[in-house]
């Protein structure tokens, strides 16, 4: 069986025709309606393969919360991926572990705007460190260093 899988992965791979799992790479965005950095995070995932739409919202912090981001946790916006939230300029490599991964948390988050975060201008300061939103909405850890 698991070669008969294996034989099904590498055709898929080579013909290039399966289609992806449901939603993996759609990005549903919502966003301040000014905020700029966040149209520079949304072209980021898209230069990464991610399909993106953009929401513009006055209610950023209440849906941040509502989607289980502590306050002081929440990021200048918020995505919603495959069933994983996505808090503020989480690079699109970690977007992409967490869909291969799936781990059991609700999802991620980059508080603040650190600079030269994806889409944020300035040098990196350091790694930057994309923490745990677990399933209850608590802060997890760290999920990724990039
Ligand atoms: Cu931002």
């Amino acid at each position: 069986m698991r070669k008969l899988l294996n034989t099904l992965c590498l055709a898929a791979f080579v013909w290039g025709t399966a289609p992806a799992m449901a939603g993996e790479n759609e990005v549903m965005l919502y966003k301040n309606p000014q905020c700029g950095c966040c149209e520079g995070h949304a072209e980021h995932l898209r230069q990464n393969g991610f399909k993106v739409t953009e929401q513009a919202t006055h209610n950023l912090a209440q849906m941040s919360s509502e989607a289980g981001i502590p306050e002081e946790f929440q990021g200048c916006h918020l995505a919603f991926v495959d069933g994983y939230v996505v808090s503020g300029h989480v690079p699109a490599s970690t977007v992409r572990k967490l869909l291969t991964e799936r781990p059991d948390i609700k999802g991620v988050t980059l508080p603040g705007m650190p600079t030269g975060s994806p889409g944020m201008p300035g040098p990196k300061e350091g790694p930057l460190e994309v923490l745990e939103i677990t399933k209850s909405g608590t802060v997890g850890g760290v999920y990724a260093r990039e």
